[in-house]
């Protein structure tokens, strides 16, 4: 089977131990996340050939970053690593009833904001691909990144490649002086698959949902893919926040050849690590894609892969393929497999 390629930053993730605040820890737990990257850890746990493409550090914390995720399946023979430069840090102090987790950037030209467009030859890259996913966070972070995803995004179109992206508009990120209403258009434009929710598709692309609309994703979805007519399918998750620790979400699907489709909502309390469960959604739909019979399997599967990534401590959804399968026939109760 050919490869699902992913593009973008891995940064090292530090947490305080349990509940601390980042002013009371002596010590912080070390673990490595990125988007894109979560997107290939997670397939490579679901059985599928997975390659991720970023650039590191030419150091010990760039090797060991790689290890990580090459510890978890993913072909990481593209990474470039580039001498007196900086691995991306972020800092995550976990919330509690009545306190939001949050999340301290240090990520400032780090290896990857200050990449060469130039040193990744996409053709060689993707000549055994079938799927190129980029996430917004790609294009925030500087403008060569942004470049390196226009170039890969180019090539994976000429050869005939699915290309996805997480639109993911993280407005504090873009800081390198190209807004995103004006390179995140471009961009998606290249796309079959895009996941965006109501508030990105307005603050980005300026597309609000009829006023009148029964279903206001549906109709933002509509309007996204006749913006740009490449695009087939439109997928979010509808989140209800109970708590820090209660999350309840449903998957939805715009395709246009099948119009809206739904799923049921997964209830999920306590939630141990709400980080990277966009990345198991859309993970989880390119499982559904490749090896499933329909678009509401695709979804359904999705949308149980990132309801059980709410339970798994990281950024990656280290659920198989039958842990999945196993919510997906409706035990929730954590009877045993
Ligand atoms: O989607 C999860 C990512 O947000 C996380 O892994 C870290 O890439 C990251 C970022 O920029 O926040």
């Amino acid at each position: 089977m050919k490869q699902i390629v992913t593009f973008g930053e891995i940064m090292m993730r530090l947490s305080p131990p349990l509940n601390y605040r980042l002013e009371q820890a002596s010590e912080l737990e070390v673990t490595y996340g990125g988007g894109d990257a979560n997107v290939a850890a997670s397939l490579a746990c679901l059985g599928l050939p997975a390659a991720h493409v970023t650039c590191f550090p030419e150091h010990q914390l760039g090797r060991a970053a790689t290890q990580q995720f090459r510890a978890l399946g993913v072909d990481m023979r593209h990474t470039v690593y580039t001498p007196n430069t900086r691995l991306g840090l972020y800092f995550l102090e976990v919330g509690s009833a009545l306190r939001a987790s949050t999340i301290v950037y240090d990520r400032f030209e780090s290896a990857f904001a200050k990449l060469d467009p130039a040193a990744f030859d996409w053709e060689e890259i993707l000549k055994d691909a079938q799927w190129f996913h980029w996430t917004g966070i790609t294009a925030a972070v500087s403008a060569s990144a942004a470049q390196a995803c226009r170039d890969a995004i180019q090539v994976a179109r000429r050869l005939g490649i699915t290309v996805s992206a997480d639109v993911n508009y993280r407005r504090n990120l873009w800081q390198y002086g190209q807004r995103a209403q004006d390179v995140m258009p471009e961009l998606t434009a290249g796309c079959d698959v895009v996941v965006c929710s109501e508030g990105d598709a307005e603050d980005l692309f300026g597309i609000q949902a009829a006023q009148d609309a029964g279903n206001s994703f549906a109709s933002m979805a509509q309007q996204l893919t006749e913006r740009f007519p490449q695009i087939k399918q439109v997928m979010a998750t509808k989140r209800k926040t109970q708590s820090a620790s209660h999350e309840r979400i449903k998957g939805m699907l715009y395709d246009t050849a099948e119009s809206y489709l739904q799923t049921q909502y997964y209830d999920i309390t306590p939630v141990v690590d709400r980080i990277g469960g966009g990345d198991a959604f859309i993970a989880g739909f390119v499982y559904g894609k490749l090896k499933l019979d329909s678009a509401q399997q695709a979804l359904n599967f999705a949308t149980a892969a990132s309801a059980l990534k709410h339970t798994i401590h990281g950024d990656v959804n280290l659920a198989t393929v039958a842990e999945v399968e196993h919510i997906m026939a409706g035990n929730v109760t954590g009877r045993l497999l």
